[in-house]
């Protein structure tokens, strides 16, 4: 007897693959219904490791799903190959970021290779190649042109031990940086950004239409980075200055609670007012201004933190009352968003209060909210320390007295506009995306600066602008872009008088790259555009995109921006770049996250030798609902190659011939086949993936049954249950179920093959027993479908012999029919 030898399987089967090109998408004339399944590409930080063996797992099952289903399906993979990894691990070993990226996409493919994901190999790309950020920088020049690219001094987040600045996206909630882990600090810098909250509205509201195709938890981390506040903008009156300072607020409504205003220390605004006051004053702000350099945007919003500020000596009018409320600087007031001021209302801002509190500032309660104190104490918040933030009547507010906050809100507004003293506004928690990066391996920005100061766009007929070698450069993060020691490559005359100038010597971040990499798979090779239109409209936006859960935010935003900035361009039809979402878990050990430092790595290269290629990929199919954690010490590899052998030896067993008539065969089994056929597609649709895995394992168990009992390996159903089961196995164990088709007697490839359409006269569950009665009698008793009607069961039992018999001469009188289960005929004579 033959044995399961999976190695044998992998050798035997990769070469004819290659030579077949089943998943191919390059003919133009292809009829079949186009879908795009993609999974996110990886960065090459060494070997496949255990998460990528999950991801292109479960992003082939939807991969070769929709082969099965007559698609015809754009499913490419290529490498995410620029970044910091590459160039710490260069500056570490002294060895070249290009020549270590390349030699891991070189191991990655082979083992991705041998994974035999059904990808388009054809398709390829990496975004380190020139040939593909030549196009990152015609997309920066696109948005430039739009006025979507623009540089500016302001604060950043700076990562002090990777020497760069980061994207407000890629700094941690507890203020470290995402890569290093350094406590990321404030830093004053020119640096170029993407205009992305030009898009904030659109961003927000398109998420509407995702509701049901990506996972709500993503959708809810997006709404609230973009965090949009409803609100408006109040301008109030400052002694001894002629512009008036306008502040965000959302709560209107409390105008006559201000009782003091803060600035953020390191706005502009605050130095404009501390200016002419007293040296003290000066002195002391300057002293506190310091001290908050040192602290992130994340500490500085953190309610548990103690209140400081300095009091300017400055006061503005409340233009509501004339009310003179003194100024403050405080850091939980934050210089980039709203106008970097707040009109401070201790009495229904928990902040506003402690601050307060601290500096012993008036408190004066504007809402009167029902007190819910069990006991009846006192719910002030002077006492109690707890600002009202609740609902409640309006009080102590000349007009608004009386209205509920939300008559309060609408009519507050309604005053401050007929004043010229305000607007209704909206604020964003976004903030534009800074690209640029103080670090080597990245794309140039194609931008040249003159002597002068002025800015000169690349023309795009001389780009790529190429990445200098970096033999020769000091790689070494300092704060400034290693490019800029490259003298040959950062001088060049000014384009437009010949003078004396420099290129730009940041690169992008790499989160631009792949902002847009899902339309460059259609047309990997053309040097002439980014991508084409056209082969866009037939193939875009992807259908199902698959991967983690880590990417809920940067990049999906990102790519979400780019797709609409490119649609307004007219470059584009749509506006969201992803039609479905699939987040896979992560793949665990022992209830732990993989890492180094721990020590508890399960590594790809020996799973898969171990095992197999099948049994893993199995494995990760059968482990659990794929948005879960899979715990590698909870599943069993083992089991699904023993599965697997079994399902082999099903199919080594038949005898009978293709193309045999499978009716005479064994119903039980024939109606367990088409069950499957019938529910799996409904279920692989829904991500049930496990469930269709323990359906096949049901599916096999049962053929073995008919194959061991009389009817044995030539009962034709037992050949239709094999077949079968090797159209399943292409989903998850592509190699065997190759092998299983070619045993019973086809041609590859089984993933070319269309799925079944299941017999629905054998969809029915198993017969019942009917009882035919004649006189109140038994006389037989019918196996029938639980479907019958009264008509189909009548005629069945008056065909029965027995029945015939004991009505003998006898005249119907009455026949009553209760299908399936009775007959009752009732005779005379
Ligand atoms: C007065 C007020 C009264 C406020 C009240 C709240 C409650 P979101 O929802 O996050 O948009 N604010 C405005 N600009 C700020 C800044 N630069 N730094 C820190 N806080 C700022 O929050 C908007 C509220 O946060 C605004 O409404 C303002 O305080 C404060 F009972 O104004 B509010």
């Amino acid at each position: 007897e033959e044995v399961y030898d999976f190695s044998a399987l992998q050798k035997k089967w990769l070469p004819i693959w290659d030579e077949l090109q089943p998943f191919s998408t390059s003919n133009p004339d292809d009829e079949r219904p186009r879908k795009y399944v993609l999974d996110m590409f990886p960065y090459p930080s060494g070997d496949l490791h255990m998460g990528h063996a999950e991801v292109y797992a479960l992003g082939d099952v939807v991969a070769r799903y929709w082969r099965q289903q007559g698609f015809n399906v754009m499913h490419p993979i290529g490498w995410d190959s620029f970044g910091l990894p590459a160039e710490n691990a260069a500056i570490k070993r002294g060895i070249d970021p290009r020549g270590w990226t390349y030699d891991n996409i070189a191991q990655q493919k082979k083992s991705m290779r041998l994974y035999a994901a059904s990808f388009d190999w054809e398709r390829e790309i990496h975004t380190s190649d020139p040939e593909y950020y030549k196009w990152n920088q015609w997309l920066f020049l696109e948005l430039y042109k739009a006025g979507l690219a623009y540089r500016k001094e302001s604060w950043v987040n700076w990562d002090p031990v990777d020497q760069t600045v980061l994207a407000n996206e890629q700094v941690l909630a507890d203020g470290t940086s995402e890569r290093s882990g350094a406590v990321v600090v404030k830093k004053r810098l020119t640096q170029w950004y993407f205009k992305i909250t030009d898009y904030a509205d659109r961003l927000l509201d398109d998420l509407d239409q995702l509701e049901g195709h990506w996972p709500s938890k993503v959708l809810q981390m997006q709404r609230n980075w973009i965090g949009r506040s409803i609100g408006a903008d109040v301008e109030f009156e400052i002694e001894g200055r002629d512009e008036r300072i306008p502040v965000f607020t959302t709560r209107p409504d409390t105008l006559w609670g201000a009782t003091f205003m803060v600035v953020a220390p390191d706005a502009a605004l605050a130095s404009e007012l501390v200016e002419g006051t007293s040296p003290e004053v000066q002195q002391r702000f300057a002293d506190y201004l310091t001290e908050v350099g040192h602290s992130s945007e994340i500490e500085r919003q953190a309610t548990d933190r103690p209140k400081t500020g300095v009091f300017l000596e400055r006061y503005a009018v409340n233009p509501v009352n004339g009310e003179r409320l003194p100024i403050w600087a405080a850091d939980y007031v934050l210089a980039d968003y709203g106008h970097g001021a707040v009109m401070a209302v201790p009495a229904h801002d928990q902040r506003d209060l402690d601050f307060a509190r601290t500096f012993d500032l008036p408190v004066r309660v504007v809402l009167d909210v029902p007190n819910t104190n069990e006991d009846g104490a006192s719910n002030d918040p002077s006492e109690t320390g707890v600002a009202l933030s609740g609902d409640g009547t309006l009080i102590n507010s000349g007009p608004l007295d009386g209205l509920r906050k939300a008559e309060a809100v609408p009519r507050a507004i309604e005053i401050l506009e007929a004043e010229g003293r305000g607007r209704a506004t909206k604020n964003y928690r976004l903030r534009d995306w800074l690209i640029s990066r103080q670090r080597y391996w990245g794309t140039p920005i194609p931008i040249i600066h003159g002597e002068d100061g002025t800015e000169h766009p690349v023309p795009v007929e001389q780009l790529p602008v190429l990445l200098p070698d970096a033999a020769g450069l000091d790689l070494k993060p300092k704060g400034t872009s290693p490019l800029g020691g490259a003298a040959d490559w950062v001088n060049v005359p000014n384009p437009v008088d010949g003078t004396p100038a420099k290129r730009d010597a940041d690169t992008m971040d790499t989160f631009v790259d792949s902002s847009w990499y899902f339309l460059r798979f259609l047309n990997p090779n053309d040097d002439t555009k980014a991508f084409d239109p056209e082969e866009a409209q037939k193939w875009a936006p992807v259908d199902q995109y698959v991967g983690g859960v880590e990417h809920a935010i940067l990049h999906l935003l990102y790519a979400r921006f780019i797709t609409k900035v490119l649609h307004d361009l007219g470059y584009l039809s749509f506006t969201e770049p992803f039609k479905a979402l699939l987040n896979q878990g992560m793949v665990i050990l022992d209830g732990a996250k993989m890492s180094k430092s721990k020590g508890n790595i399960v590594f790809f290269t020996e799973e898969v030798d171990k095992h197999g290629v099948d049994a893993v990929r199995l494995t990760m199919a059968f482990a659990g609902p794929p948005e879960d954690d899979i715990d590698w010490a909870e599943v069993s590899p083992v089991g699904s190659a023993k599965f697997l052998a079994r399902a082999w030896r099903v199919a080594n067993d038949v005898t009978s011939e293709p193309g045999v008539d499978p009716a005479t065969g064994d119903p039980a089994l024939r109606r367990v086949t088409h069950r499957f056929l019938a529910d799996a597609p409904g279920l692989t649709e829904a991500f049930k993936f496990n469930v269709v895995v323990a359906r096949l394992m049901e599916l096999v168990n049962a053929t073995r049954k008919t194959i061991d009992s009389g009817a044995g390996a030539g009962d034709p159903a037992v050949r239709e249950a094999a077949e079968t089961t090797a159209l399943a196995l292409n989903l998850f164990a592509p190699y065997l179920a190759e092998e299983m088709w070619e045993k019973l007697g086809f041609e590859p490839s089984v993933a070319l093959v269309q799925w079944r359409k299941a017999d629905e006269s054998l969809l029915v569950a198993e017969s019942v027993t009917a009882i035919v009665q004649v006189n109140g009698k038994v006389r037989d008793r019918l196996e029938v479908s639980p479907q019958i009607t009264d008509a189909e069961l009548e005629a069945l039992a008056m065909a029965s012999e027995a029945v015939q018999k004991a009505i003998g001469g006898g005249e119907i009188v009455k026949v009553i029919v209760r299908a399936p289960k009775l007959v009752n005929i009732a005779i005379r004579g």
